[in-house]
């Protein structure tokens, strides 16, 4: 009997696909980029599954013309890009890569905001540049990140771990806003306390996101949001683009109202847009959060372990609708 097939639709590790091999006919994407959505749809026709990141749009016009496919699975934790109630609708398991790349991803935003917070990437570019000609008291004088006020917008498990190194590293007061405030028993060893998104805003001297992407995220730090900043404070978005306005930020540091931001994510990317390039004041990576070859690797090796439990009647670790698998 043949094999059921699957397409991994973003190149990975070769030794991790080859574990899919003794299961499947896998066909890969030998590219480095994600295939744009109409060869997507051309390369699933007769594919079981689908082993895809980020970057690969899974909607229903996609599943409707794919109809043999059964399993998508996501090597990352966000799945905004899955439209995960039209694959329940169609029968189509999903699965996303929680909980591998916490510590990393925190480690990754904790980064970012110091750098951002002690100016590290513009000093260097000034150094590279050739500037430097002497020493002076004020050079680079940034803002200090211990004692400092750290505000966590979205304390889910990557939230809670920077809230932790915060508290415990840098002796930080942490304030967080999410939808419902946390059970004291879990605030308690964060050392932080829930407020009001406006006092959130108000009081952060380090402000970090960290919520998932969905309509009701888009543009949640708008305008008006960082209005309320204060003209000394940071901003460090490694959620999603499209939870900040950037048009609105690159306003924002132009015009002194906020000090810095550092930015792994951004709306429409990999466009950038153009204000933030011109901002001396901005740290920009392009979305590397979670990109240590380890965690890389165990985001890929989890993906592939629910893409293989999907197909061969187990049981996938991390299903966001394991409903679809009693019918
Ligand atoms: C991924 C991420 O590397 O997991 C996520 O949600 O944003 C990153 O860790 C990226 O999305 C892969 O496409």
């Amino acid at each position: 009997m043949s094999k059921p097939k699957v397409l991994v639709a973003v190149n990975t590790f070769s030794d991790i696909v080859d574990r899919l091999r003794p299961h499947f006919d896998v066909e890969t994407n030998e590219t480095d980029q994600p295939l744009p959505y109409d060869e997507l749809i051309r390369r699933l026709q007769g594919k079981a599954g689908v082993y895809v990141s980020g970057s690969n749009r899974i909607d229903d016009a996609l599943l409707q013309a794919c109809p043999d496919l059964r399993a998508v699975c996501t090597m990352a934790v966000g799945y905004n890009n899955i439209d995960v109630p039209a694959c329940t609708a169609r029968g189509v398991l999903v699965s996303n890569a929680p909980d591998v790349l916490t510590e990393t991803t925190a480690d990754f935003g904790f980064a970012l905001m110091m750098a951002t917070a002690r100016r590290i990437t513009e000093s260097e570019h000034f150094l590279r540049s050739g500037a430097w000609k002497h020493w002076s008291v004020t050079m680079f004088a940034g803002a200090d990140v211990h004692g400092a006020t750290l505000g966590v917008l979205g304390m889910g498990r990557i939230g809670a771990a920077i809230a932790r190194r915060g508290h415990l590293g840098f002796g930080m007061p942490v304030l967080y806003h999410n939808r419902s405030p946390l059970p004291a028993d879990q605030e308690a060893p964060l050392g932080a306390t829930w407020v009001e998104k406006d006092e959130l805003m108000r009081r952060a001297d380090h402000l970090v996101i960290v919520v998932p992407y969905s309509p009701s995220s888009h543009h949640l730090v708008a305008e008006r949001d960082l209005a309320l900043m204060k003209p000394t404070a940071t901003l460090t978005n490694i959620a999603r683009g499209g939870v900040v306005d950037d048009a609105a930020l690159a306003r924002a540091l132009k015009a002194g109202t906020l000090a810095a931001a550092g930015l792994d994510v951004f709306e429409g990317e990999p466009s950038v847009h153009p204000e933030l390039l011109t901002c001396s004041n901005v740290v920009l990576t392009p979305h590397i959060a979670s990109a240590t070859v380890a965690t890389r690797r165990a985001m890929s090796n989890l993906a592939v372990d629910n893409l293989i439990a999907a197909l061969t009647g187990g049981t996938p670790p991390t299903a966001l609708n394991p409903e679809v698998l009693k019918r």
